[in-house]
Formats: C-alpha cells, structure tokens, sequence
C-alpha cells in the first residue's frame, strides 16, 4: 500500500492506537473517584432515558441507548440534538437527558441542554472531552474525559472512552460489580488485538476500494455499524450506509454486487439469524468481513475476511472494540486514496452555526 506521504494521518492513527491505554486512565479516574453513584443518586430513576447527541456523539448515543436498556432494564432512546429543537414534542418531559458532546461547544447540543435545563427544569447529564466549555457550565452534572480529547476531527478514542464511561455509568445504576470488573479489564484484552485487526483491514484495502460500504448491526451493534459508516465516509470520502442487519433483506439488498463490502457486526443475542444473512448476502455476490466474538466454519465459509475479538467479556462490552475496526477501515481507505485522514474534506472539528437564535421552544400547532 502507498501513502501520499508518510506524515498524513499521523495524529488520527496515533489516537485510535492509544484506545485501551485511553480507556484505562479514563475508566480508572472515573471508577476510583466514586463519580458515577453521586450522579446516579442525583439523575432521576424511572423515567425515560434520553441520549443526545451530533454526528459521531449521535451514533454514540445510539448504542449507550441501546446498552442502557439492556444493562438496567429502563426505557432509554437516542435523539439527535436537532431533533429536539425542530420537534420539540421528541422530548417528552419527564426525561433524563445524556448530552454527548467532544467538544462541549456544538451549537446544537448547546442549546438542546440549554432547553432542557431552563425550559423544561430537567436537571441533566453532559458528558464531554472538553474543559471550560459551555455544555458543562449549562448541565446540572458533568462527566469530563479529558485525557480521551484528540487533536484530529474525527472522532475516535473520545468515541469509544465516552461510550464506556457511559456503559459504567448504566452499570453503577444496575449495580453489575461483574459488568464494572469486564470493563477494567477491557483494555488489557483489547491491545494485544489491535495488530491483528489492523493487519486484516490493511490486507483488505490493499487488494482494492468498493463503489460502496455497507455496515449491518442489531442492538448496540446498530451504532457501531452507524458510526464504521461515518469514518469511512469522513476519511475516505466513499459511498457508506448502515442498517439493522436483518433489515438490510427488506430492499436494501438490491444494491449488493461484488462492488459492495458489506462489514457485518455480529452479535450474541442475534448471532444465528445475523449468519443466514451473511450466507444470503454472499450468494448474492457482496464482499463481505464480519466482526465476531467468535468465528466458526459458518462464518468461514461466507466471510472473505474476518476478525474475531474473543473477549471475555459481555457482548453489550465489545461495542467499543468493534467500532475500532470501523475506525482502521476509514483511515486506511483514506489513506489508500490520497486523502489525509488527519483533515478531512469539508469537515471542521467543530460544529458552530452562526447567529443561531436561542430561546425557548414552543411546540408547533
Ligand atoms: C462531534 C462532531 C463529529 C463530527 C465532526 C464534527 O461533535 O459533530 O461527530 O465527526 O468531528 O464534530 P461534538 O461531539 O464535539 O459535539
């Protein structure tokens, strides 16, 4: 594989190579600090829980939704910010309100969380990179993951550092000790894999590029497979979509050909159907890597490529270690095609939208 020079992409790859160290520190500071009860006595109960979230803080939502409901049992939904302030009737009072943001400045999210705190009186949850930014001075609790910021606009160890910060937060409220005990351990099983996903993801790209990425997941899989279809959009500027795996049967599927990689997230709970999809897509012709815990001759037979994580540890805890392989896919695609993945095209780290008139919602008649 050529790269247009050997200093593009050097902070992004840097990052996502830093993820299990990351989550150490992060998930060390958090869990030794004794935050997560004095915020889980604080945020409201029973009610619905609502993650909210732009681009990548979006899809992150998504599976801190999706792991929230499974790991407490409590309702929880994901929203983009925009949502709430163009349907504000999206957001039901009463609710518990996560805002996920990198930055803390999205403007957006901003004005979402200033809604919710001054409009609705909901006392809220931020959870951000940032430091002194506006999103911690509006929300009433704030987690702060600074060591998890990055000097690349794509969003990557933020990413995944926020997901799991959240996933111990849903822990600490279902009061799983055995879930908190997977999730330190996570990092130590998770860095000895990164040369062999990179390896697989490299040989991949280096065979040849695809006229278009699809990306299939169930459950907190949904997300990882949303945010793989992002990096490699952001990265590469390539075609990417994502779908609930058995989802991609009702039409989608007409798309497939040998120009289509279809990446298949696979998960524990949906592992057999999420299979006879994986062989019904092959016969049709597609490219496929799958992404599993484990892999058997079934997978074999219909993968072209495959990484297995074999962690020891919850399926809901491997989310983030999937979204790695979504991240080496973009990076490298990128890379393969002259783009410097370290300042995509079009992009800005942050999203400011000018002259963007606050003030309170009213729900449209
Ligand atoms: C995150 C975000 C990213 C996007 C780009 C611009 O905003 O929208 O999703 O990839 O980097 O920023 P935030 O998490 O800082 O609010």
């Amino acid at each position: 594989m050529t790269f247009s020079s050997s200093t593009e992409g050097v902070h992004t790859i840097a990052e996502i190579l830093s993820e299990p160290q990351t989550w150490t520190r992060c998930l060390s500071e958090l869990l030794d600090s004794g935050q997560l009860a004095k915020i889980n006595e604080k945020l409201n109960k029973n009610v619905e829980w609502v993650f909210v979230g732009c681009g990548s803080s979006f899809y992150l939502a998504q599976i801190a939704a999706s792991s929230w409901s499974i790991l407490t049992g409590i309702p929880a939904r994901a929203i983009p910010a925009s949502e709430i302030l163009l349907f504000p009737e999206l957001f039901p009072a009463p609710c518990q309100p996560v805002f996920i943001s990198r930055s803390g400045r999205t403007s957006e999210i901003v004005e979402a969380a200033q809604y919710a705190e001054s409009d609705l009186g909901i006392q809220s949850l931020a959870i951000t990179c940032g430091i002194g930014t506006p999103i911690e001075e509006i929300c009433s609790n704030v987690i702060r993951l600074s060591p998890a910021d990055e000097k690349s606009t794509v969003m990557t160890r933020s990413f995944t550092s926020m997901l799991l910060a959240l996933q111990a937060l849903a822990a600490d409220r279902a009061s799983s000790k055995s879930f908190l005990t997977s999730l330190r351990a996570l990092p130590t099983q998770v860095a000895p894999r990164l040369d062999g996903m990179q390896a697989t993801v490299r040989s991949l790209v280096d065979k040849r590029t695809y006229a278009d990425y699809v990306f299939l997941g169930q459950g907190p899989f949904f997300g990882v497979a949303q945010e793989s279809m992002l990096k490699v959009k952001e990265m590469s500027c390539s075609y990417a979509q994502a779908f609930h795996t058995l989802e991609f049967r009702h039409g989608p599927k007409a798309i497939v050909s040998p120009e289509t990689l279809l990446t298949f997230f696979l998960s524990e709970s949906g592992f057999a159907d999420e299979i006879s999809v994986l062989q019904e897509m092959k016969e049709l012709g597609a490219t496929t890597l799958v992404i599993s815990n484990s892999i058997n001759a079934a997978i074999r037979a219909s993968a072209d490529y495959s990484i297995e994580l074999s962690l020891d540890v919850p399926q809901v805890a491997r989310a983030a270690a999937a979204v790695i392989t979504g991240q080496f896919l973009g990076f490298y695609t990128g890379m393969r095609k002259g783009f410097n993945p370290d300042r995509p095209r079009n992009l800005s780290r942050v999203v400011m939208l000018d002259g963007r008139n606050g003030g309170s919602r009213r729900a449209a008649t």
